[in-house]
């Protein structure tokens, strides 16, 4: 039996949701106009008054925003509601440039919170659940945002944040947690510290709700085979609030879109043009409920599909993939477009650990890529003919995949690092080359 935190929101016919989008839209555009300079000076320069957007038809009529202006405004310009009326602030963590900062005010938190809480119940949350919430807290989005969803769903909400291993399966143990929330490569580093621990059998989790970063189905089984759960993906970005932007159900194929928050298009990257539902492109989300940093027409760099078919758990809120990973994440090799996520699918899918790292570099003016991966304790002790030929194996398949030759290098357990939150995974020698 499906289960929803917000019933009416989560199985809304399309024409009502429709005209609900529709009426908040006009509203939130005036809002925006009118309290954020830097958009206004935006709208006016692409030529669209307020007044010309009625409803989600005339979306495509409003000028996109980016990262860039976003950096630009730093910190207060796109800022929407008075200052004293915010209570909050989260942030990206800057690794790519300056900071973003996102503005909360109550009812923001409010909504986030509900958002969040739609994904704990999807995945089987309830009142008497334990949510051990192990993505980073402060400044990132990921703790808060599960801890507000737990307390929406009235779980005991668990607020250990990252890292300490030990103590993080200690907790899971003693408090006998059921759901677990961090990044998908935290809980595949927490499987593989709970088999060394040989704690397994004292694990009381049903559930996982992982995201923050791209992971492959492979992953996803990887994960709920070692720890016995249903791994279920939740998507987000600090731009738009945090995690529950979308989220997935019981059916795991894809995450419903929060659609009474944010709508979403899929654009041709290049052109910026709209491209039907089911066509792959840049994910933008435009939100239409948030007062303090309300953006309309956000581009992602996500590189994603959405699609309107039915889904069993009666949802009626349109279904977005697993994206890729943002465009700038995609390694561009010898002129091939390469996902990190789909060098996992081909590692995961040849029975290697979670564990690897991708060095890209340039040699003679050519690019080479190195996937290094960890074996697993058992291929270890396999003697080194049969190493080779998995070396090979995994050579051929990835060669399949990407249409371009990797160098691959098996690693001794525990050999790579592992992350506690987002996993880095690549390293591009080429940037200090050029
Ligand atoms: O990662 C928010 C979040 C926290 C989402 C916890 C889910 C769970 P940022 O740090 O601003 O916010 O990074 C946002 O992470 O644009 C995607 O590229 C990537 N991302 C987030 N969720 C997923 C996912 C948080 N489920 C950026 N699958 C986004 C793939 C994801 N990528």
């Amino acid at each position: 039996m499906p289960n929803y935190y917000q019933e009416k929101w989560e199985t809304m016919s399309r024409d009502e949701m429709r005209a609900y989008q529709d009426k908040t839209l006009v509203q939130q555009v005036k809002h925006v106009y009118g309290n954020a300079p830097y958009y206004r000076a935006l709208m006016d320069k692409k030529g669209v008054a307020p007044g010309d957007v009625k409803g989600t038809e005339d979306l495509h009529k409003l000028p996109f925003i980016s990262k860039d202006d976003l950096r630009e405004t730093y910190p207060y310009g796109m800022l929407a509601a008075p200052l004293s009326d915010c209570v909050r602030i989260q942030s990206t963590s800057g690794t790519t440039g300056k900071r973003v900062i996102a503005y909360y005010t109550q009812s923001d938190v409010d909504l986030w919170d509900e958002c969040c809480a739609r994904a704990i119940v999807a995945a089987g949350g309830t009142k008497e659940d334990v949510v051990h919430v192990a993505y980073g807290y402060g400044l990132f989005t990921g703790g808060p945002g599960l801890n507000g969803g737990s307390h929406k769903v009235g779980s005991l909400t668990l607020p250990m944040s990252s890292g300490n291993t030990e103590r993080q399966i200690q907790f899971l143990v003693d408090l006998k947690a059921t759901i677990l929330c961090c990044t998908p490569s935290y809980a595949a580093f927490l499987a593989e510290s709970i088999h060394e621990m040989g704690v397994r059998d004292q694990i009381t989790l049903k559930a996982g709700i992982f995201g923050a970063e791209a992971w492959s189905e492979e992953m996803r089984r990887h994960i709920e085979e070692r720890l016995g759960i249903h791994a279920y993906d939740i998507y987000g970005l600090t731009e738009t609030s945090g995690p529950g932007v979308s989220f997935e159900c019981e059916e795991q194929t894809g995450m419903h879109v929060n659609e009474d928050h944010f709508i979403p298009e899929i654009i041709d990257p290049k052109t910026g043009q709209v491209l039907p539902d089911g066509e792959r492109g840049e994910l933008v989300f435009t939100s239409i409920t948030k007062k303090a940093f309300p953006l309309l027409r956000y581009r992602t760099r996500d590189i994603c599909v959405l699609s309107r078919k039915t889904c069993s758990c009666g949802r009626t809120l349109v279904k977005m993939a697993k994206p890729m990973g943002r465009s700038d994440d995609m390694l561009i090799i010898r002129g091939v477009n390469v996902f990190p996520s789909q060098i996992e699918t081909v590692l995961l899918g040849c029975g290697f650990e979670a564990n690897y790292q991708l060095v890209v570099d340039r040699v003679n003016f050519t690019d080479t890529l190195e996937v290094k991966v960890e074996l697993t304790p058992e291929m270890f002790s396999d003697t080194v003919r049969k190493i080779e030929g998995r070396e090979r194996e995994v050579t051929d398949k990835l060669k399949s995949m990407l249409g371009i030759t990797a160098k691959v290098t098996l690693a001794a357990p525990k050999s790579i690092t592992r992350s506690e939150g987002k996993a880095v995974r690549v390293i591009d020698n080429r940037e200090s080359k050029i």
